[in-house]
């Protein structure tokens, strides 16, 4: 990462250079530490991996003096956070979704050597090059290392909704695609093609499926209402050079009066085990305080990775502690996750649209799990039996003694 010094500026200009880099740095490089409270499924890490004071300050500030002699933040960053993940070259690699304050998202991409902390940025932001119609808004990358070879970034590109030029809030979410063989140089493919309404949540399987590439969307008849659609969806496209997905099925729907009431969708690409394919996915419902997002795991069938196997009842992950507050309160969202072939798995998430967290666990975990985990029974008089039965079962061991 670039230190900054101006041989030309004041002393006081010069010191301010000086304290705001040392204040950068020490937040860079403060150590995380695991949370003591452990619900044995994973660990949560005590601090922010990202938040808008971890993005460079030569992003945000004018060291001139000639031309910022209030040596003011010129170009401030909102939020840091809904990040895709991969393991690259030996690190942690992270591309965020960044918010300038004039609340146009982007991506930048930040690295860590441990997974856990020290996320350093690369000196500039991804130059994500644009189709015929320009993005208003990108954001929500996934990241898919796919079997041909090519590194996919599927992301969310918003416009304006032409339709409703009097509107100024109609907008139109699809599906922006683009690939990398070194995450520096991106090559802009045209946005998905499908037929059912707008789309927000692709994800690209890794593996051909029938020869084709296979992917997880999330039609929706609004650009945040789901509407009549919503659910996650799966689709078949012969090319990612020209995706076109014409039968979407609904693999994994939106249910009354669950985690995923209003919608729900893909999260990171999902993980291969020997059990099934792994998925992290987002579920919301509705509240007198507004919406709602928590995280949850299923399990889909190796062969058929549209078949799900194993869906527990309820959340996974759900904001906690600060993690409830920020731009869009009550918010975890993920986009990416990383695995190792020793079976250590890290969750990225987003807390509340403003800044990401890490959480760690193992396959092992993950799959006890999804397996073990019961499913939603629907009623309340059913999940009362399905803990009495796991009472009765504890109860064995209640002696009354010590
Ligand atoms: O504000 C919460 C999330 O809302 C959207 O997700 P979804 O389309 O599932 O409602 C996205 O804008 C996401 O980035 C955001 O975190």
């Amino acid at each position: 990462m670039s230190t900054f010094y101006n041989p030309m500026a004041s002393d006081a200009f010069r010191q301010r250079l000086r304290d705001i880099q040392e204040a950068h740095e020490s937040l860079i490089s403060r150590p995380n530490e695991p949370v003591e409270d452990n619900n044995g499924i994973y660990q949560r890490w005590k601090f922010p991996i990202l938040t808008s004071g971890h993005t460079p300050l030569h992003w945000r500030y004018d060291f001139d003096e000639q031309t910022n002699p209030y040596f003011m933040e010129r170009q401030g960053i909102n939020a840091t956070f809904n990040s895709g993940a991969m393991f690259y070259e030996g690190k942690y690699l992270l591309v965020v979704r960044i918010e300038g304050n004039d609340r146009k998202s982007f991506f930048g991409i930040a690295t860590s050597p441990n997974g856990v902390d020290n996320f350093r940025f690369w000196d500039y932001p991804l130059v994500m090059p644009e189709t015929e119609d320009p993005d208003t808004n990108v954001y929500d990358m996934r990241l898919t290392r796919h079997e041909d070879g090519w590194i996919y970034g599927l992301f969310c590109t918003e416009r304006k909704d032409r339709s409703r030029p009097d509107d100024t809030t109609a907008a139109v979410a699809a599906c922006g695609i683009a690939r990398t063989r070194d995450l520096v140089k991106w090559e802009r493919l045209p946005d998905l093609i499908s037929h059912s309404g707008q789309q927000r949540n692709v994800v690209l399987h890794p593996e051909f499926v029938d020869g084709q590439y296979a992917l997880y969307t999330r039609p929706q008849d609004g650009f945040i209402d789901v509407g009549k659609g919503g659910g996650i969806g799966w689709g078949l496209t012969a090319s990612m050079q020209k995706a076109e997905v014409t039968q979407e099925v609904i693999i994994d729907p939106k249910v009354y009066h669950t985690i995923k009431e209003v919608k729900n969708g893909q999260g990171p690409t999902p993980l291969k085990t020997d059990k099934g394919w792994l998925h992290l996915a987002h579920g919301v419902r509705n509240t007198a305080a507004g919406l709602r997002y928590v995280l949850y795991i299923f399990l889909t069938d190796l062969q058929q990775p549209w078949r799900i196997t194993h869906l527990p009842a309820g959340h996974f992950l759900s904001p906690q502690g600060d993690e409830r507050v920020g731009d869009v309160s009550n918010v975890t969202f993920s986009n990416g996750w990383i695995s190792h072939d020793n079976g250590e798995v890290f969750i990225y998430y987003g807390a509340s649209d403003t800044r990401m967290h890490v959480a760690t666990t193992t396959i092992d975990r993950l799959l006890d799990y999804v397996q073990n985990t019961p499913a939603d029974g629907l009623r309340s008089a059913a999940s009362v039996e399905e803990r009495i039965r796991l009472i009765e079962r504890n109860m064995r061991y209640g002696s009354g003694g010590t």
